[in-house]
């Protein structure tokens, strides 16, 4: 794990993005598929350590991420991080086709939820055609249905100190002498009520596939690949990041990454 975590870091630092390029399965480097090479950019712009407080007066609240039509998704979208969880409760909903699925709402809100995915499904619903940047070095574009996370943030009725949502997913990422830890993330309310922010179950007009998250999994489009929580388990409205993990507010931020990964 530790080698794994190195070599990731030294990829996002060190200009190797070709290097992983020979890793990928038909998916472009940033080089290939960006116009004006705001990726690279985003990079630079963490390694100055420009602020999150900087980065949100560039990016601004409202500001559309780049969407793309049917003839530009010219790939499969490549599976990355976990993408096979062997969690026994995941195991188990996923042979009864999730239809034991809940999404778990709760936290500073004043209607806690608990929602099947044919509830979800009924709610309004997004579809967008993006492309997904990952740290590591590769961009794809895929098509996302989902529910608007600002729809179930609304029926559950936000309190007014509420501050970040805070994603906990079904899969471990790390097993340890220690014990196991489960993928997790956040985002602030911004980026939460952006309308571009769903929680997908559909990719390329098919249900999402287990590799890509299914049954449930964020799409924050302005954002880095390792923001977007697959396998979501249950959002906690919150007011700090401080009790969860490391204190980050993600897995990967508890192990150096930026927390707001904006491109
Ligand atoms: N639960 C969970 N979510 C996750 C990850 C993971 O390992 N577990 N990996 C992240 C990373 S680094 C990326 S690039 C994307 C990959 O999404 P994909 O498999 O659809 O390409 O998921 C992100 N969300
Ligand atoms: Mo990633």
């Amino acid at each position: 794990m530790t080698k794994f975590n190195i070599s990731r870091r030294a990829l996002l630092s060190g200009g190797t993005v070709a290097g992983s390029g020979a890793l990928l399965s038909g998916c472009d480097v940033f080089d290939g598929v960006l116009r004006g090479g705001n990726v690279r950019d985003f990079m630079e712009a963490s390694a100055n350590g420009l602020s999150y407080r900087v980065q949100r007066l560039l990016i601004g609240g409202h500001s559309l991420a780049q969407e793309f039509t049917e003839t530009d998704i010219r790939q499969p979208m490549r599976p990355n991080g976990v993408t096979a969880p062997t969690d026994r409760t995941y195991l188990e909903m996923e042979a009864g086709g999730f239809a034991d699925y809940r999404l778990e709402v709760s936290g500073l809100v004043q209607k806690p939820l608990s929602l099947s995915l044919d509830e979800l499904m009924a709610m309004p619903s997004r579809t967008q055609i993006t492309r997904h940047d990952c740290v590591e070095g590769w961009s794809c574009i895929a098509k996302w249905t989902g529910v608007p996370l600002a729809h179930v943030l609304d029926q559950a009725v936000v309190k007014s100190e509420a501050r970040f949502i805070l994603f906990r997913c079904l899969d471990t990422i790390e097993r340890s002498l220690t014990g196991e830890i489960k993928y997790y993330e956040s985002i602030d309310l911004i980026d939460a009520r952006h309308p571009q922010t769903i929680l997908a179950y559909g990719m390329n007009g098919e249900r999402l596939p287990v590799a890509n998250g299914a049954p449930l999994r964020l799409r924050v489009e302005r954002q880095l690949g390792y923001k977007m929580a697959k396998y979501v388990r249950a959002i906690e409205v919150v007011d700090s990041l401080a009790p969860f993990g490391d204190g980050q507010g993600g897995y990967w931020e508890d192990r150096g990454y930026e927390w707001y990964a904006g491109i």
